[in-house]
């Protein structure tokens, strides 16, 4: 009877199999953005964080709620029915792959150009299968989400001292800007899964965005991850389905001559609810040259410590790379 018990044992050892315990994050950076100080909190949380929560931004619930609402309906739909809109390339439908280098992630998603005149043909598929609430809840919701994005970027500039404070959002402004949205969508992994894998699975590894900054929205499930500073430890961030969280992207690293590092995060999926986030990512035209402000350069007196290079070189190489991939590395000078 010993015997069978530990073979039983060996196949399903529970006790082992406790997921990891994380710290949850205390003190998540709040600003509130019609605060008079907002600027300065924004740019304190960035160089500490390189992420922040925003509240007070004005954009109705119900508008995020619409958007999530019809992806959702997007999502129900079978494998087959959601493929016609896939494979990503880049915009489109995809599950499980990220990118085209092999990496993996417990979601499925949606990548849409917010560019009108770049639409590709999947995203004109995946409009005609879902006509008008769809690309209604899409647009309404990108032209409030840019503002927005568009607010943070000029309080930063404010908050770093710099005159011009269109310096950032003019770039998400430009009729070029190469700006997406993706709407990812998490299953809930179940106990089973989550015990196999010894924990709950990666639904997003570890990553920076490469644009200048993202605005994600999520439900009300967690799964969302930052990287303190330190490079080592994670924390989880507790969802706020009424609030836009914050992230600095590798291009703002640059502008900022690395006063403003982008940070890593990453999702990993709930064992009993679904998860579901959309991430705007605020990007300059591909023609742009990224390069460090001059006027942060003259007051901090510094060096530029990248190479100098066009959006449209970064991106290149962003997506020929894997996931986790220190990018910006191959840009710094030696
Ligand atoms: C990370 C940020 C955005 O989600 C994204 C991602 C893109 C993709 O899913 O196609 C990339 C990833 C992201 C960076 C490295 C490359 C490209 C997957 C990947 C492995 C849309 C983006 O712009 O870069």
């Amino acid at each position: 009877l010993s015997s069978q018990q530990a073979t039983l044992n060996d196949l399903f050892p529970i006790n082992t199999c406790k997921p990891t315990p994380t710290t949850v994050l205390k003190g998540v950076p709040e600003v509130d953005l019609s605060h008079p100080d907002a600027k300065t909190l924004i740019v304190n949380a960035c160089i500490e964080f390189g992420f922040f929560k925003a509240v007070n931004h004005h954009v109705p619930l119900e508008l995020m709620t619409n958007l999530e609402n019809e992806t959702l309906k997007f999502f129900k739909q079978t494998q087959l029915e959601k493929e016609k809109a896939g494979p990503p390339d880049p915009f489109g439908y995809g599950s499980k792959s990220i990118g085209t280098n092999g990496d993996i992630g417990w979601v499925e998603y949606l990548l849409l150009n917010t560019n009108p005149d770049v639409i590709s043909p999947k995203s004109l598929h995946l409009l005609h299968q879902n006509p008008n609430k769809f690309r209604c809840a899409v647009e309404e919701y990108i032209l409030a989400v840019k503002e927005v994005c568009c607010e943070v970027l000029e309080l930063m500039a404010d908050g770093l001292g710099i005159e011009e404070r269109n310096v950032f959002s003019r770039l998400v402004r430009d009729e070029r800007s190469d700006s997406c949205l993706r709407v990812n969508h998490y299953t809930a992994c179940g106990e089973v899964e989550a015990l196999s894998g010894g924990g709950n699975l990666i639904g997003f590894g570890e990553h920076t965005d490469p644009q200048i900054i993202s605005v994600l929205r999520s439900n009300n499930t967690s799964g969302l991850q930052i990287c303190l500073r330190d490079g080592v430890s994670w924390v989880s961030i507790p969802p706020d389905h009424t609030s836009f969280f914050i992230t600095v992207g590798d291009s703002l690293q640059v502008m900022t001559n690395g006063g403003l590092k982008s940070v890593k995060h990453r999702v990993l999926t709930d064992t009993n609810m679904s998860r579901l986030s959309m991430i705007y990512f605020g990007g300059p035209p591909l023609n742009e040259k990224l390069a460090p402000l001059p006027s942060i350069l003259m007051s901090k007196k510094e060096q530029s410590l990248y190479k100098e290079f066009t959006w449209r070189e970064y991106k290149n190489a962003a997506y020929k790379s894997r996931l986790a991939y220190n990018r910006l590395s191959l840009f710094e000078k030696k």
